[in-house]
């Protein structure tokens, strides 16, 4: 390795002294301006993972849902899977590593993950809107470049796009082409051929508002419009081209502040939704006639999707095993409605996409959803074999048929990672294959009342958790106190945890009314103190 060249190119990207910042659920998320130094040695992590793992790594730039002044950094897995866990610590000490002792950490990494640099390494980028994005990712290539790593810079995708392109290249156009043009063409396939089946999508059912959180989703939704015919009406809202990224709309800001964005104007029972700043995010909403806003979060979607699967697995016979996994905040009913009225086995694990999608690759079918719209559908390797050969060899037309519904659900959902394009596509296709409105699909069960809460506190890292962040290990007493709170009202449930991507604790909180759900959240705010 050329160390002088890395001295002198990280020269050219140096770190403010004393910066401390960690790999989290997201990658790296901080203000834009502190972030060069680590986009720089990202670039350096990309070609030392290529190289462990002989494959393509993809890094990717963004903030998603946060401020327009912030941005970030994630490394993508060879299957498009989040970075391997024992990585995310080479990643942070990586990036905090004081000039002087960037060789001695390079070093130490190539030794502890047996990294042979004589191996070649190949990197796909990818970037948000961000108008800090494109000189981040400029910094990226530098840093790919430095220990001669070949590279592929993609420009302008959504996050999800990045993840099918990483996964597309390592296995060799299986999953499909490794470009733009594939993405659009084998979505838009699947979803034509779903809802040729559908007979009853009547005029007004077929028109959906979509707010893009003025970011990325609207570019690539309009360069995917030509791949769709005319019937399937889709409005775009908050492209970017008049407001700032995610301020006062996108699918974070509908499901916190649990009201419509600004931007989109909603007429009684129209079907709209958002996509948060990076596109793997989505949430559906409307407005009743009285004029109530109603929200359809991550875990409806997942409720809906699994009602699909479930009839169509039933139908195919093979006894394959679904289920859904969900965190900690997903809400009560949900959870409840899925079990017991649904019959579907339900998994609770901690908040972050790598956890649910782990544990959703214990089934043959695993659903997974964030309550904030972030989740796919994993089929086993086994169930999509016999799914796809059960369309070619199976002679009881139902069966047959239903395996073929299956068929080209697995090709429209993106299994790499959630996807807010792909999801859409997906709850549409079922809306119009089951002929169910917005209205009927929110009515499946009712929400609890519930409140996100967000504090800051001098250090969040006291607050350590346990049961899948639902209890409180430390500091010691927090846990009591929230029990004596949470006893205080009906159908309550409440808990803290530190956030993986801000600054701050997270306080959640559910209960039989709105006024005691936000009045349990705000108590428990004061506990955490
Ligand atoms: P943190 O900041 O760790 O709570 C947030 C979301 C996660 C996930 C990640 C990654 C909530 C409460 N948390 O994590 O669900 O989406 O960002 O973007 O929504
Ligand atoms: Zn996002």
């Amino acid at each position: 390795m050329d160390f002088e060249a890395l001295k002198k190119y990280s020269a050219l990207h140096p770190k403010p002294a004393g910066l401390a910042l960690q790999y989290g659920t997201a990658g790296f998320r901080s203000k834009a301006e502190q972030l060069d130094h680590v986009v720089f040695r990202m670039g350096l992590l990309a070609v030392l993972r290529s190289k462990a793992v002989t494959a393509t790594i993809g890094i990717m730039v963004t903030a998603s849902h946060n401020p327009e002044e912030d941005n970030g950094v994630k490394l993508i897995d060879p299957l498009g899977e989040m970075l391997h866990p024992s990585w995310e610590e080479y990643a942070t000490q990586l990036a905090n590593a004081e000039e002087q002792e960037l060789q001695k950490v390079i070093t130490e990494i190539c030794q502890k993950a047996a990294v042979n640099l004589h191996k070649d390494a190949s990197v796909f980028i990818g970037r948000d809107t961000r108008p800090s994005s494109e000189k981040l990712s400029q910094s990226v290539i530098d840093g790919i470049q430095v220990l001669g790593g070949q590279y592929h810079d993609y420009g302008l995708v959504t996050t999800p796009q990045l993840h099918y392109m990483v996964c597309c290249q390592n296995t060799q156009g299986q999953y499909g082409k490794a470009t733009l043009e594939g993405y659009y063409e084998k979505l838009s396939k699947a979803f034509m051929e779903l809802i040729k089946q559908s007979h009853c999508s009547g005029e007004s059912q077929r028109h959906l508002k979509i707010d893009c959180a003025n970011g990325i989703g609207a570019l690539k939704l309009s360069e995917m419009k030509p791949y769709f015919p005319q019937e399937v009406a889709i409005h775009i809202y908050n492209d970017g081209t008049k407001e700032k990224l995610n301020h006062l709309c996108g699918a974070d800001f509908v499901k916190v502040h649990q009201k419509p964005p600004g931007g989109l104007d909603m007429k009684p029972n129209e079907r709209c939704c958002s996509f948060d700043g990076d596109a793997d995010r989505i949430v559906y909403y409307y407005k009743d006639t009285a004029g109530h806003f109603h929200l359809i979060d991550g875990d409806k979607i997942a409720t809906l999707i699994s009602i699909f699967l479930k009839e169509f697995l039933a139908k195919v016979k093979q006894d394959f095993k679904l289920a859904v996994v969900q965190t900690a905040y997903a809400n009560g009913n949900s959870t409840r409605y899925l079990q017991d009225t649904l019959k579907v086995p339900v998994h609770c694990v901690k908040t972050g996409v790598k956890h649910l999608h782990h544990k959703a690759q214990e089934f043959d079918v695993g659903v997974y959803f964030e309550a904030n719209g972030h989740g796919t559908v994993l089929f086993s390797k086994a169930a999509e074999t016999k799914i796809r050969q059960l369309v070619k060899e199976e002679k009881d037309d139902e069966k047959r048929e239903a395996a073929k519904m299956l068929e080209n659900m697995i090709d429209l959902i993106n299994q790499t990672v959630g996807d807010a394009v792909s999801d859409m596509l997906v709850i549409e296709a079922i809306l119009a294959l089951k002929g169910l409105t917005v209205q009927q699909w929110d009515a499946l069960y009712t929400d609890l009342p519930n409140r996100l809460l967000k504090v800051q506190v001098a250090d969040r890292r006291v607050i350590d958790t346990t049961d899948a962040e639902r209890r409180a290990l430390t500091p010691p007493g927090l846990q009591e106190k929230i029990d004596a709170l949470v006893k205080k009202y009906k159908l309550s449930r409440a808990f803290v945890r530190p956030s993986g991507t801000e600054d701050v604790v997270r306080i959640y909180a559910e209960a039989d009314t709105q006024e005691n759900a936000d009045a349990l959240a705000h108590e428990v705010s004061l506990a955490v103190f």
